[in-house]
Parts: structure tokens; C-alpha cells; sequence
């Protein structure tokens, strides 16, 4: 008795600006903390990406003809205030009414990411988010935002993936001149963010009561690696830090108490203002965004320094915590090209957790599998892998919907190429293929890999493969 889709299900594909515009300096949009990285050498850098911003309307084309309900993309916000605060620039703003409008003529609904990674420059010099004056910014940008586009958008996201800036800071590089910040700075600037979040989100609801918003976390869930009752600690331990703590805030207003502990053991408590938790508590979600990769195995931390190691395949991410977990292998799971496990009915446990707990809408922003396509004689990408990822993750989704959870909507990271956070364009995630390598800008066109047609028959049979 496997529940089919619904009829209204929000069939999309998702991409971010830094990753897809290019345009990093045209048209009057100022300097973000990603454009001021250094990048991995030999690796495309972020100024040309995909090219969407020139090319946008042949993608939303191509969007309409795979058959797209939605469409998930981020606002550079140098673009629409090229400082982080006003003024505002006219040029970015009507990018952004332009490409909506497109999107709306072909039937496609936005689904707006309003910060994905890429706080402006002029804000980080000034201490970006460990300053409160930041906060201030952010809601200022999202009025303009909601000002402007509140009356076309229905979908709101705040922050792509908070809990990775936090727990991994440094991952996205350092912009030049800057420095890692201390574990006691990083959580002020987790606690600014939610504050940011707080007043943005309690803004949209006096603006367009009947709007959805809510915050995008990278969400998962953790195995505990034996039977061992510390394994089961540990593992509990970590996946409290690492997203519970994060959407209790969102969506319940109030820290955790094992995540406060946590902090406070540490002395890495934020100062909290008065009128802080209010702004946290008056700002609730009416939606939660999850983007979706891989489970990870934890075993009891061994409390010393051996328990810090890299993410297999990912030198920029490290896992395990002194004194709190360790990371351990999972002989149930494959892994893709780059280390990344990969792990479709742990997307049907996360999402029953998830809605478990807070009774809220889920919208998956991003699910998808990194690999090198390779393009082959006559324009044919042979994508397989991805079908076989997608498929299998749609089918636990299937299951999570007949579990009773409501997702509404499946975002698959990314509709079109994009340039990866690390490894350029020799890591590709998109149904639609770039013809970029890293160094090649003489004909940046689209090609349709095989997931396309497969995915386009999914939307058309509304689920059913
Ligand atoms: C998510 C980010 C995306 C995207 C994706 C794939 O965490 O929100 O921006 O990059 O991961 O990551 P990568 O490009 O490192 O493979």
C-alpha cells in the first residue's frame, strides 16, 4: 500500500548563485567573502561559473521542457546591496525580477534561498557575523527582498546550510586577509544568525501571512556503530549537535539542553541579549528545507586526539570530536567517487525524525550524487549513477510519504552543473551538463545528460518509474 505522490508535489532542482551566475563583477554587484577565497589550484574559481546569468533564459527553457514545478536558487545579495546595506542596486534587483518572471511564465515556482555562503565582503571586514550590526543588514536585505518579490515568491528559505558554516568554519575558504575564528566567536556568530533568522522570518509573516519560510540545515542521522551503549551515547551525541540543536532553535525558539551543556562545558556560550530569545521565539518557520547527502557510523570517542579525522575523500571537512565522538565505517553502504556514503533509507529515517519532531512541512533542497561526467562522441552524457542515486532515494521518499511524513516537494542538487565547492567542474552534480572544464570559457553550452529524459518522465508520471 505505497502512498503515491500528491497531485500538488513540488517536482524541482536546485542550484546556488555563487555556483551557477558567474557575472561576479558585472552590473554593479559588489565583492563577496567567496569571491575574496582562494581556490583550490587548477580548479575553475567562481567568476564565469555556468553562466547563468546570461544564459538564464535558455535554462529556465530547459527547466520547462524537463517539466520543473519549482526551481530552487539562491539572491546573491551583492548584488542587491553590493555592501550588505543599502544602497540598493537597481541592476541586481531587476536580474532577480527577470528571472522570476521567467520562471512564473512557464509555470515554474521560485523557491528563494536569500543567503547561500556568500555574505558580502564590506560585512566580513567589519567582523561579518560576529558583529550585531550584521543582523541589522540581514533584515534590512530581506525587507528589500520580500518588497520586492514578496508578491511573485512563495517559498522563502533564510540560510543555506547554517549548520555547516558553523561546525566546519573555514570550509568554504577564508577570504583573503582573514583568519579562522575561535570556537567561542563562531557560536556568537551562530546565535547573530538565528537572530537574523528570528526577525526575518517574523517579518515575512506580518508581509505575506500566507507565504512559506523556514531555514535550509543539512540534516541526517547518525548509526552508532555496535551495540556498545557508549557507541549509542556518542552517536546521540552527535547527532544533537550537529542538527538538532540547529532546527530546535529555528523552530522551538530555545536552545537544546544537551547542546547548551555542550557549549557551556567548553565556554563557548554566546552572550545572549535581551529581547534575543523573543526575536528567536516570534520568528517561527512554517516550513523546514533539509538538503540530504549521506548517514554517518559514530562510534564512543576514545578521548584523544585520534578521534579528529578527515571525512574519507574530503580533506576539507574533518569528523569526530575529541572527547565526544569518533567517526567509524559502515560495511552497509557504498560510497560515491569522492568518499560521500551513500545511503537512500537513511533519507526516509531522517525525514520521519524530522517531521516526528516538529509537524512541519519538509521541502528537500538538495539530494544528489557528485561525480567527473564524462561527455562522449555525439553529445551523450551516460549518467546512470545519478539515475540509480535519484531513483533509489525517491523511492525511500515514497516510503517516508506512506510513514505519514509530509514532504512536499524534491529538490535534486542541481539541476544544471554547477562549480562544486572544492573541486570545480571535475565534480559535477547536474541533469543538465555544462560544457566548461576548469580553464575552458569558449562555448559554455547545455547539453542534456541521460538523467534528464529520466527524470522528465518521473516528473510527467508524477513519480511513478
Ligand atoms: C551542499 C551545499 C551546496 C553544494 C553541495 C555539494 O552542502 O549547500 O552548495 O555545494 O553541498 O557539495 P560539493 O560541491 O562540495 O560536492
Amino acid at each position: 500500500n505505497i502512498k503515491p505522490f500528491p497531485e500538488d508535489f513540488l517536482w524541482g532542482g536546485s542550484t546556488s548563485a555563487y555556483q551557477v551566475e558567474g557575472a561576479w563583477n558585472e552590473d554593479g554587484k559588489g565583492l563577496s567573502v567567496i569571491d575574496m577565497c582562494d581556490h583550490p589550484a587548477g580548479t575553475a574559481d567562481f567568476k564565469v561559473a555556468s553562466d547563468h546569468y546570461h544564459q538564464f533564459k535558455e535554462d529556465v527553457k530547459l527547466f520547462a521542457e524537463l517539466g520543473l514545478k519549482a526551481y530552487r536558487f539562491s539572491i546573491a545579495w551583492t548584488r542587491i546591496m553590493p555592501s550588505g546595506k543599502a544602497p540598493v542596486n537597481e541592476k541586481g534587483l531587476d536580474f532577480y525580477h527577470q528571472l522570476i518572471d521567467e520562471l512564473l511564465l512557464h509555470g515554474i515556482q521560485p523557491i528563494v534561498t536569500m543567503y547561500h555562503f556568500d555574505l558580502p565582503y564590506e560585512l566580513e571586514k567589519k567582523g561579518g557575523w560576529n558583529q550585531r550590526d550584521t543582523i541589522d543588514a540581514f533584515v534590512e536585505y530581506a525587507r528589500i527582498l520580500f518588497d520586492n518579490y514578496g508578491h511573485k515568491v512563495k517559498y522563502w528559505l533564510t540560510i543555506n546550510e547554517q549548520n555547516t558554516m558553523i561546525l566546519h568554519p573555514g570550509a568554504i575558504g577564508i577570504p583573503k586577509g582573514g583568519r579562522l575564528p575561535t570556537s567561542k566567536e563562531v557560536y556568537q556568530q551562530n546565535h547573530h544568525m538565528f537572530v537574523a533568522q528570528g526577525r526575518t522570518m517574523r517579518l515575512y509573516h506580518e508581509m505575506f501571512p500566507s507565504g512559506k519560510i523556514g531555514p535550509a540545515m543539512n540534516m541526517t542521522s547518525m548509526y552508532q556503530a555496535t551495540s556498545r551503549p557508549e557507541d549509542a551515547i556518542a552517536a546521540h551525541n552527535w547527532e544533537t549537535i550537529r542538527g538538532w540543536s540547529f532546527l530546535d532553535l529555528s523552530v522551538w525558539g530555545r536552545y537544546n539542553p544537551l547542546f547548551w551543556s555542550y557549549l557551556q562545558e567548553r565556554g563557548m556560550e554566546p552572550i545572549i541579549e535581551s529581547g534575543d530569545m523573543e526575536d528567536i521565539q516570534t520568528g517561527q518557520p512554517n516550513l523546514v528545507a533539509i538538503n540530504y547527502y549521506s548517514t554517518a557510523t559514530i562510534a564512543a570517542s576514545t578521548g584523544d586526539a585520534s578521534d579528529v579525522a578527515p571525512r574519507a575523500g574530503d580533506q576539507q571537512i574533518m569528523l569526530g570530536e575529541q572527547g565526544v565522538y569518533r567517526a567509524a565505517e559502515n560495511p552497509y553502504t557504498e560510497k560515491t567517487k569522492y568518499g560521500w556514503i551513500i545511503d537512500p533509507v537513511g533519507l526516509r529515517l531522517t525525514l520521519r525524525k524530522v517531521y516526528e519532531r516538529y509537524h512541519l512541512p519538509i521541502l528537500i533542497t538538495e539530494n544528489g550524487i557528485g561525480s567527473p561526467d564524462v561527455l562522449e562522441a555525439g553529445d551523450v552524457i551516460n549518467d546512470t549513477y545519478r539515475i540509480d542515486y535519484i531513483q533509489q532515494h525517491l523511492e525511500q521518499l515514497r516510503l517516508a510519504l506512506t510513514d505519514g511524513v509530509n514532504v512536499i516537494g524534491y529538490c535534486p542538487w542541481s539541476v544544471i552543473d554547477v562549480v562544486s565547492t572544492h573541486q570545480g567542474y571535475g565534480k559535477r552534480y547536474g541533469l543538465i551538463y555544462v560544457n566548461r572544464d576548469e580553464q575552458d570559457l569558449k562555448d559554455i553550452r547545455r547539453i542534456k545528460k541521460k538523467s534528464f529524459a529520466w527524470y522528465q518522465q518521473v516528473i510527467q508520471q508524477n513519480g511513478m518509474f
